[in-house]
Order: C-alpha cells, then structure tokens, then sequence
C-alpha cells in the first residue's frame, strides 16, 4: 500500500518521459533524465551521421558521373553507333561529358575545401 506521503510526488518533483517516448534514447548514461547536454550530443551525432550519409551520397554521384562517361566515350567508338549519327551524337556527348565532369570537379573542390577548413579548426 502507498504511503499517503508519497502519493502525487511525481507530479511535484518534476516532468517524465511517456512510457514508450521516442525521446527516452536520448537518456544515454540512463539515470532517467534526459539533459540538455545529452539532448546537444545526440543533436551532433545525428548531423554528423547526416553529413557522413551526404558525403557518401556524393561520392556514388561522382562515381556514377565518372564511369558513365567512360561508359559513353567507349560506346561511341565501337560499332554500335552508326557513323552517319556521330555529327548528331558529337554536340550531346561534349555537353553530357563537360557537365559530368563538372560535377567531378565540384565534387573534388568541395573535398579539398572542407578538408583544409577542418585542418584550419574554422
Ligand atoms: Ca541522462
């Protein structure tokens, strides 16, 4: 039996989580109370995890960018494009090949860009 004493304690000493909250991960040293600063170091591991998903992302896009045009350079050599088409095909594979490469280039940029403003502690 509940002491009468301790009835509505819970209520005064301060708010809880629900059973089941979504926010009850965050306790990470587990004493029942969610911080502040524990609230700060899931905020940064939740942008790091996102920058990492971003910079893997990028990556494939630039893999992707740099084997289609190898793809498409090797394509237009061989005998399966019609020789009568090449004048054709020559103004789309230039624009297809220089905005591929600018994306490899951009993505190159960046890196360097990020990695010397990291070196820098900026
Ligand atoms: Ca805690």
């Amino acid at each position: 039996m509940a002491s009468p004493f301790v009835v509505g304690v819970d209520e005064l000493v301060g708010k809880r989580l629900e059973p089941e909250s979504r926010y009850a991960i965050h306790d990470l040293d587990g004493d029942g109370v969610v911080s502040d600063e524990e609230l700060r170091r899931e905020e940064r591991m939740m942008r790091m995890e996102n920058a990492d998903q971003m910079a893997d992302q990028q990556r494939k896009m630039c893999w992707v960018s740099l084997i289609a045009v190898i793809i498409s350079v090797f394509v237009v050599m061989t005998p399966l494009v019609n020789v009568e088409k090449l004048p054709l095909l020559t103004p789309f594979l230039t624009t297809f090949c220089v905005s591929n490469m600018g994306i490899i280039g951009a993505f190159m940029a960046t890196s360097v860009w990020k990695r010397n403003g990291n070196s820098d502690g900026k």
